[in-house]
């Protein structure tokens, strides 16, 4: 059979600072590593990671060489220059599929650029999309749809292969996929689904155990791996348990919400499995902000239970890492106070945060369309600034330079280095678990760098006069919320 070589790429806009500079998230693409993974024999497969090595050099030529297939990978942001691959890849003569969160929404813009779009998950399909390469018979697309977890039994993504290439330290697992929710600026239910997708635990105790101890800490890769159910919430205990009985020690973290606290039996499993922290979208404290983001999952709880949250699952040794959005139509001068005091006060270990991002085609990207606030809507180009760490859209309560200050006053109460230090020390007092506390030190040290870059993109935003040109051209002078100037909409 003739042999071909398919290239594999994980495109990153060169310059792009965001949650891939930090040390403990900048993992392995598994989903490339599925693809991998079911590769025919007669195909050789190479890898290129940009946040590592890059496909293009300074002439936009292709670095490597050789390639009769090449697939490439992306979210939103990474599709401009995931299209410029591609471009080069066609002056060449190459093919190229690309799949991944960006083609599934966006399909028909992904189209123009590439010679077959693979919607949702590609397990399904990918052995009959290489099939019909083979034969001269490549469609356009292929839809995967969501794939039943337990049809991935003994599948797992080519660990090796991607690590004798990177060295990756990190790696990510699936355990669950697909989310009941649908927050107005979440992709998730679009993408993966609504149905909460369970990976029978046996085969995931399989793949733990198969990969035990070759990396310093594992994503568990699922929204909410704790689950919506009572159900799920067994489950999962079950799982983590598993992993105790079967003596597969790993450090690991994983997203979740804040529910899980009640659970004590869970989080003592969870703690013995290797567990140093849990990533909690708690977005924001104030109710309404909340009810506009559609964020069910925090008003059950309500704000007020908030701190015992956090104090419960540290008591258990497990970070808490606490996720925030700014720039929420709630949003005031106050909320960056506000939340530096709860950070502080409830001592939460890690505190990460964006500006609300309107992925595409979200309930939130609609809405602020239809009300004519974003400014960033010039694609496929401007897709590079939808990461959470730009903006994006006109404020609404909110001024630009008071976002500004707002966020910096926020970095300079929480990421100096006395600051950092001594949350350290609370760590370690607090959780008594060296593990953990050493993993919230190293996220807050590289997420100090992050913020960073937030607040010099926000900087270069209000220097380059492009807010203040999207104010005019709906007639307001600094904000959403203001008296419409109808001279400036007359011009
Ligand atoms: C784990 C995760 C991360 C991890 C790891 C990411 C990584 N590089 O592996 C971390 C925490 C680092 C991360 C970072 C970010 N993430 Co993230 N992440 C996820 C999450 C929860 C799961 C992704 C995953 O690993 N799934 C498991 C794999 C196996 O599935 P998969 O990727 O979907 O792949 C399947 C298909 O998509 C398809 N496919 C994928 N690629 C390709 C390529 C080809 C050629 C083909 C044929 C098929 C194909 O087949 C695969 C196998 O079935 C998703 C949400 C979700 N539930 O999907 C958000 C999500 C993808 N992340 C998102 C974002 C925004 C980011 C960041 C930009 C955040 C930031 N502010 O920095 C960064 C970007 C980092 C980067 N360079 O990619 C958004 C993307 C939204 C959008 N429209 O752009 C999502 C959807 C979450 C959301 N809230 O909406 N993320
Ligand atoms: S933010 Fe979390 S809870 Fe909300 S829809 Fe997305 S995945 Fe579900």
């Amino acid at each position: 059979m003739k042999k071909r070589k398919l290239v594999l790429i994980n495109p990153h806009p060169i310059g792009n600072v965001g949650e891939e500079n930090v040390s403990v998230l900048n993992q392995m693409p598994v989903n490339l590593g599925y693809l991998i993974t079911l590769m025919p024999e007669h195909w050789e497969v190479d890898v290129v990671d940009e946040t590592t090595e890059l496909a293009l050099d300074a002439n936009n030529q292709l670095t490597f060489q050789g390639a009769d297939l090449v697939g490439i990978t992306s979210v939103s942001y990474q599709a401009p220059r995931a299209y410029a691959i591609a471009h080069a890849c066609k002056k060449r003569g190459i093919p190229v599929v690309m799949g991944g969160v960006h083609a599934t929404i966006y399909p028909h813009e992904v189209a123009q650029h590439v010679d077959c779009v693979v919607t949702k998950e590609a397990i399904s399909i990918w052995g009959k999309l290489l099939a019909d390469f083979e034969c001269g018979q490549l469609q356009k697309r292929y839809d995967g749809g969501l794939t039943p977890l337990e049809n991935l039994n003994g599948l797992y993504p080519a660990r090796d292969f991607l690590k004798a290439k990177y060295k990756y330290r990190y790696s990510g697992i699936i355990t669950t996929a697909g989310c009941p929710f649908s927050c107005e600026f979440c992709s998730v239910p679009q993408f993966q689904g609504q149905k909460y997708r369970e990976r029978p635990i046996g085969d995931v105790l399989n793949e733990f155990a198969a990969i035990k101890g070759q990396y310093r800490g594992l994503v568990l890769t699922d929204e909410n791996f704790y689950g919506h159910s009572k159900k799920s919430n067994d489950r999962v205990r079950d799982l983590f348990k598993g992993m105790v009985e079967r003596g597969i020690y790993q450090n690991w973290f994983g997203f979740t919400s804040l529910n899980i606290y009640k659970d004590d039996e869970t989080l003592d499993y969870m703690v013995k499995s290797g567990c140093v922290g849990v990533l909690i979208g708690i977005e924001s404290l104030n109710k309404d902000a909340l009810y506009s983001m559609n964020k069910n999952v925090n008003l059950r709880i309500t704000i007020e239970r908030y701190y015992e949250a956090v104090k419960n699952i540290r008591k258990h040794g497990i970070a808490v890492w606490g996720t925030f959005i700014f720039g929420n139509d709630t949003d005031t001068t106050e909320t960056f106070d506000e939340v530096a005091d709860f950070i502080l006060n409830s001592q939460i270990d890690i505190m990460t945060c964006g500006i609300l991002c309107p992925f595409i085609n979200t309930p939130l990207y609609k809405r602020l369309e239809s009300e004519n606030r974003l400014f960033r809507n010039h694609f496929p180009e401007d897709w590079t600034y939808y990461t959470s760490h730009h903006l994006v859209y006109i404020l609404k309560k909110l001024s630009l330079p008071e976002l500004i200050d707002g966020m910096q006053k926020l970095y300079n109460k929480l990421y100096s280095t006395e600051v950092i230090r001594k949350r350290f020390q609370n760590s370690r007092d607090v959780l008594q678990n060296n593990n953990s506390a050493l993993f919230a030190l190293k996220v807050n040290w590289d997420w100090r760098n992050v913020f960073r870059h937030l607040l010099e993109n926000l900087k270069t935003l209000q220097a380059s006069g492009v807010y203040e040109t999207a104010l005019e051209r709906i007639g307001k002078k600094q904000r959403y919320d203001e008296p419409t100037n109808l001279m400036a909409t007359k011009i």
